[in-house]
């Protein structure tokens, strides 16, 4: 394993799917990380002077480097700590081309499914967030009850996809080490197990084959994972520096360069702008520099699928 100056913190929430990823990623790395709690809905005042605004989670911490979204973490456990690789085979293209399906298509159809059927257990302070992170004035529970019935059938053919990849009989999707692919298949089988543990069995009958992967990848577990509180994490970045190196980019597209005030901002949903001034960026990363009160100078790090970078 890399030296490591700093420790791993996740800021998270135990039934988000999406940190199921990064906790998948930090199990198949047995890495040993600390875990901080964010709430699920806004407002979130522990997390944004790491973020400078951006909402989503999980985030990664190491020090005063930030790194949001799942495609950023995993692209850095996998920079920091190579071994074990999660990119079974060496290549990282399709493994991430996947997680664009599974955040996507595969998330939406999966989330329907859920939410219509707990529905009547959601509180209305969260249905309100949820409506103003997808930018829809309303959360329509009755909408979500009615698509049931075709959610399965998409689900259906989503899980299908998976059942062929190991139906003969090799352990992992991408064959006989775990990784990526693995992950970012997972994920909404984890949601549905969770979530909706019947309609999961109803689904996974047929799939003999994802149904003991499934069990595997659980198996896999998390790391050696530690609870600390919010203000130790914000504690820990102000008396950190940020480590990532200026590094330009020869063939950016729009000549940003190293120095340029930006801001990052998703494209889908929890469309919020951070603003900083660029350090590193390549056609996968984009790392801004920013300044906050409570943690000094961090860096926050973004993948560029999916997040669009304008002039500040
Ligand atoms: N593309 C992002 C999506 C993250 C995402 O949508 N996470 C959900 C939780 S599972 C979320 O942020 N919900 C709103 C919140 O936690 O504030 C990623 O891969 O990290």
């Amino acid at each position: 394993m890399a030296p490591q100056s700093h420790e791993i913190i996740l800021h998270h929430y135990d039934n988000s799917p999406y940190a199921e990823k990064a906790r998948c990623a930090l199990g198949m790395k047995r890495l040993a990380w600390r875990s901080v709690q964010v709430p699920r809905i806004l407002p979130k005042p522990k997390l944004m002077p790491l973020t400078g605004g951006y909402r989503r989670t999980p985030n990664m911490q190491i020090g005063a480097d930030i790194y949001c979204d799942t495609a950023m973490i995993i692209r850095e456990l996998e920079r920091r700590f190579p071994e074990p690789t999660i990119f079974p085979g060496g290549r990282h293209g399709m493994p991430f081309a996947l997680g664009k399906w599974s955040d996507g298509e595969f998330f939406q159809v999966t989330r329907t499914l859920v939410f219509g059927n707990i529905a009547d257990r959601l509180p209305e302070e969260f249905k309100k967030d949820r409506a103003a992170l997808a930018g829809v004035t309303t959360f329509d529970t009755d909408a979500m009850k009615r698509a049931e019935p075709q959610m399965r059938d998409q689900c259906r053919t989503f899980i299908g996809w998976i059942e062929d990849h190991l139906s003969d009989g090799k352990p992992w999707v991408m064959g006989d080490n775990p990784g990526l692919a693995d992950i970012n298949c997972y994920m909404n089988v984890w949601l549905l197990r969770a979530a909706v543990p019947d309609i999961a069995a109803e689904l996974l009958a047929e799939f003999p084959h994802v149904s003991r992967w499934a069990d595997n990848m659980k198996a896999l577990g998390h790391g050696q994972r530690q609870e600390i509180e919010a203000d130790e994490a914000l504690d820990k970045a102000r008396d950190a520096e940020p480590e990532t190196p200026v590094t330009a980019d020869p063939h950016d597209p729009n000549g940003r360069k190293p120095g340029d005030r930006v801001t990052v901002t998703p494209t889908d949903y929890g469309k919020d702008p951070v603003a900083g001034e660029i350090v590193s960026l390549s056609a996968q990363h984009i790392a801004i520099r920013r300044t906050d009160e409570r943690v000094g100078q961090v860096v926050v790090h973004f993948p560029r699928a999916t997040f669009r970078v304008d002039p500040a």
